[in-house]
């Protein structure tokens, strides 16, 4: 990083400027605690996600769409559980597609635009068959809104759906 705070040292290192005065008692803002924990440099959220999955997601030029065809309603916090989905033609949202070749990864995105913040403690083991994709294993360890990217490739097409799940109850 080169920038006008970048101080040297008698050695030749830099170091970062910081704006507080050296012999501050309160250099350290409140939140920053907070945001520290379990290591992340983000906001947390302290209670479940009030939001209702919906039903369905399409890719981001709508070439497919997928359906979920079954979720635990509500989704059990820190538990192993299993979710369907069937991917469907974007332009014809009754045709199924079933040559689908699906990928899916869940994560929790703390308000970034793109990829994950963090993902799960476990790895997911997904199916997809006839355009249906079965997953088992997910586990949701944190309160909030989680995501699950599914990345669908057929015909020569590559698109991306995201579809947020809110998280959790007992
Ligand atoms: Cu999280």
């Amino acid at each position: 990083m080169h920038g006008s705070a970048e101080m040297k040292n008698a050695d030749g290192t830099r170091d970062m400027q910081m704006p507080e005065p050296h012999h501050s008692t309160h250099s350290h803002p409140v939140q920053a605690a907070a945001g520290d924990m379990k290591g992340m440099n983000m906001h947390m959220p302290e209670g479940p996600a009030l939001l209702k999955a919906k039903n369905q997601a399409a890719t981001a030029n709508h070439a497919f769409l997928v359906k979920v065809l079954s979720l635990p309603d509500p989704i059990p916090f820190e538990k192993h559980f299993g979710a369907r989905f069937a991917v469907f033609d974007g332009a014809h949202t009754d045709r199924r597609v079933p040559d689908a070749a699906v990928s899916v990864t869940a994560g929790m995105r703390h308000g970034m635009q793109s990829g994950f913040a963090h993902g799960m403690q476990y790895s997911p083991k997904i199916e997809t068959k006839e355009g249906i994709v079965s997953i088992t294993g997910l586990s949701f360890h944190m309160m909030g809104t989680w995501t699950l990217k599914f990345d669908i490739q057929q015909g020569g097409k590559t698109e991306t759906a995201y579809l947020d799940l809110p998280c959790c109850a007992e």
